[in-house]
């Protein structure tokens, strides 16, 4: 037995069921921290999940157009070749039925299904100091206990509904993106109104213009966006993505980003015009995300920014037909992509139907919502359903939505009440034994989330079972070191255009009263990594090891790594 796993059962777990981890999601990141802990360490592990299935954020965001802005291939876990042959993937941006599919193909892989609760939306976490583990109590009322605590609660999971008053008062359906119903929501000679112009209301718009008798958009922010191109894989495409998986995980992982593919060494103010056109031209045709590679300085040069911007601008006039209504289409309170950039499939040409409205939300604001419909400044709109396409509370909305307490029972929205503060996105000082998979405070939703994902989960199994080789039974982040590292999120943002936009959820600025904190780590996911490695490296440096039961334990407080 080793040291560990004594003073584990040396706890009091009177009246709870104890395990050596709770891992509260069922999302991406859940089932391959599931996999880890259990399979190769050999833990006993619970999964506590609120839907009644697999997939986190895809298990709720089933909304017509829903799909990944990143491709299949990449959009996927790399931890078992054996998975990565067997899966195949139709579409190049694979929609959330085929990403649930996914899911539910690895989780019945890997026999996960067994150690996840469904249908348990955990109430509370508190960390018991004296007994050195961490009690969790769910809405419906069972008690567990763990040693260790990890959240897979997504970054993007807690909906933001806004307040708008009468909601409560309208006759027709309501729903929000985020809370998709499972059953299909038909739009067939319905008057639609959808708010908000981010990825999501983006993917839907044309989906549900193509179905209602009328849909009107109200925007509030508009938004760049670049054709997604989506369409099938081909069956030789498939086969040499499948040759040369090892070659294009290797690639994502040591990108900025985690897409693997390469920025171009070019500045966009070096390139002589008509070469910078025909680049922007031919990023435009592949489409995607790999727009923002054509330059090297789209993200840290304004006057770079710029001319992809315009570029942009000038495609939204050139697609939208009535001058107006592409006036209003066209951003211009921010720098393209300093906000998360959609792409879409026929986003600006919808605004060419006759059964589609734009209605600008800033010049004309929302008064309120009637029974009948939305009355703005200037005019009722009846409807017969609303879709809120208005985001998350990101990145600490699904953390705070559970109330967690750490040492002294401190609450954690009281220790974020000015906003976020963690080392390393992993663990926030004074909350010992919790992992935060893709907190705030690591590259998360700037990258490809399986890779940051895949990142965070391997890193905290090696601690653990580094843990378990010494006999150290806690691990805490050093206060200093997590405030070093906060002030160092904070310059990795300045270091680029991306706090320029003002209406930014990286910002937290699309809720109200929310602390405006740059949250996700914007120093890019390779840098990320090896700055993890080197803490691992040396002794956990910023982290304090211990056990607590055995006062002279061997341990470590390290100094922070920058
Ligand atoms: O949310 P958003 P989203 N009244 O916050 C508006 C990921 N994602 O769900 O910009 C009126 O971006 C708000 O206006 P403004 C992706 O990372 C991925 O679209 O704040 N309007 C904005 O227009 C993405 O970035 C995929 O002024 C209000 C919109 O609602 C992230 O999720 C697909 C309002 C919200 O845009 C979030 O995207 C979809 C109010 N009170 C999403 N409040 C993939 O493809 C907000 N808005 C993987």
């Amino acid at each position: 037995m080793s040291s560990t796993q004594a003073s584990i059962d040396r706890t009091s777990t009177a009246g709870s069921e104890h395990l050596d981890a709770i891992v509260i999601g069922a999302g991406f990141a859940g089932l391959y921290q599931l996999h880890s802990l259990r399979d190769r360490l050999g833990l006993k592990v619970r999964v506590l999940e609120a839907g009644s299935g697999v997939g986190g954020t895809w298990y709720w965001n089933r909304y017509p157009g829903a799909r990944c802005d990143s491709e299949s291939y990449y959009y996927s876990f790399s931890f078992s070749d054996e998975l990565q042959q067997e899966w195949g993937w139709s579409e190049r941006y694979p929609e959330h039925g085929e990403i649930r599919r996914y899911l539910n193909f690895v989780a019945d892989k890997f026999d996960l299904r067994r150690d996840i609760q469904f249908d348990t939306r955990v109430r509370s976490a508190s960390f018991d100091e004296a007994a050195n583990l961490w009690h969790v109590v769910t809405e419906g009322g069972t008690r567990l206990s763990a040693q260790f605590l990890i959240t897979a609660v997504g970054c993007l999971s807690s909906a933001n509904i806004p307040k708008i008053a009468g909601l409560e008062s309208f006759r027709g359906q309501w729903y929000h993106t985020g809370r998709w119903p499972q059953e299909d929501v038909d739009f067939t000679g319905k008057r639609v109104g959808l708010i908000g112009t981010g990825s999501t209301g983006i993917q839907a718009t044309p989906v549900i213009a193509a179905k209602a008798a009328h849909l009107t958009v109200f925007q509030r922010t508009a938004n760049y966006s670049i054709p997604a191109r989506n369409g099938p894989v081909s069956p030789e495409e498939q086969r040499e993505i499948k040759a040369n998986y090892a070659a294009i995980r290797e690639q994502a992982r040591n990108s900025p980003n985690g897409h693997p593919f390469d920025i171009s060494p070019v500045s966009a103010l070096e390139a002589p015009p008509d070469e910078r056109l025909a680049r922007y031209e031919a990023a435009w045709e592949r489409g995607g995300l790999r727009f923002r590679a054509a330059f090297k300085d789209l993200l840290t040069n304004k006057a770079a920014n710029d001319t992809a911007s315009d570029f942009i601008r000038a495609k939204i006039r050139g697609i939208v037909k009535d001058p107006a209504v592409a006036e209003m289409l066209t951003p211009k309170d921010h720098p393209f992509a300093t906000k998360r950039p959609p792409i879409d499939s026929e986003y600006f040409e919808t605004f060419n139907r006759d059964n589609v409205t734009l209605v600008d939300i800033k010049a004309s604001p929302i008064v309120e919502i009637t029974p009948d419909g939305i009355r703005t400044k200037d005019a009722e709109i009846p409807l017969d359903i609303i879709v809120f396409a208005t985001g998350f509370d990101a990145m600490t909305g699904p953390l705070l939505a559970v109330d967690i307490r750490g040492r002294d029972g401190i609450a954690l929205r009281d220790s974020w009440s000015a906003g976020p503060r963690t080392y390393l996105g992993l663990q926030v000082a004074g909350f010992p034994n919790l992992f935060t998979i893709t907190g705030p405070g690591s590259p998360s939703v700037l990258t490809n989330m399986p890779v940051a994902i895949e990142q965070h989960v391997d890193w905290i199994s090696r601690c653990i079972r580094h843990m378990r080789d010494q006999g150290l039974t806690r691990i805490e982040a050093d206060a200093a070191a997590a405030e070093a590292w906060v002030a160092h999120v904070n310059d990795a943002a300045n270091a680029t255009l991306l706090p320029l936009a003002n209406s930014s959820w990286y910002l937290g600025a699309n809720v109200p009263g929310k602390p405006r904190v740059f949250m996700p780590y914007a120093g890019g996911m390779a840098n990320y990594a090896m700055i993890c490695e080197k803490v691992a490296a040396k002794g956990y440096e910023g982290f304090i090891l211990s056990d607590p039961a055995v006062p002279e334990a061997r341990g470590g407080r390290g100094a922070m790594v920058g």
